[in-house]
């Protein structure tokens, strides 16, 4: 029974803690690569106008993932998919001659 408690009290914790610290860490370290390159110029203000929506997509995502006041596993998926594909997608811009895309 008391273990029973516990798992239940584990799985309500897990869902503020998948948003806000994984989520949010990434989120914040990635917009502090986007603004990083924009001040050293690797990153153009195009680029970086199309990687921060792509962050705001990824909000956007989360927010429709925790509304029905559950985070499965499939959706955390699908969003750390996306946070890697906007991970890979700030290094390409960091790393372009600018005139690639
Ligand atoms: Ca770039």
């Amino acid at each position: 029974m008391k273990q029973t408690l516990a798992v239940l009290m584990a799985a309500a914790l897990m869902v503020p803690a998948f948003g806000q610290g994984v989520i949010k860490g990434r989120e914040k370290e990635q917009r502090a690569r986007i603004k990083e390159g924009v001040k050293d110029g690797s990153i153009t203000k195009a680029e970086a106008a199309k990687l921060r929506r792509e962050q705001k997509d990824v909000r956007q995502d989360v927010r429709a993932a925790k509304s029905d006041g559950q985070v499965t596993a499939g959706e955390k998926a699908h969003i750390t998919r996306e946070q890697n594909k906007a991970s890979r997608d700030i290094y390409k811009q960091k790393h372009d001659a600018q005139d690639q895309k």
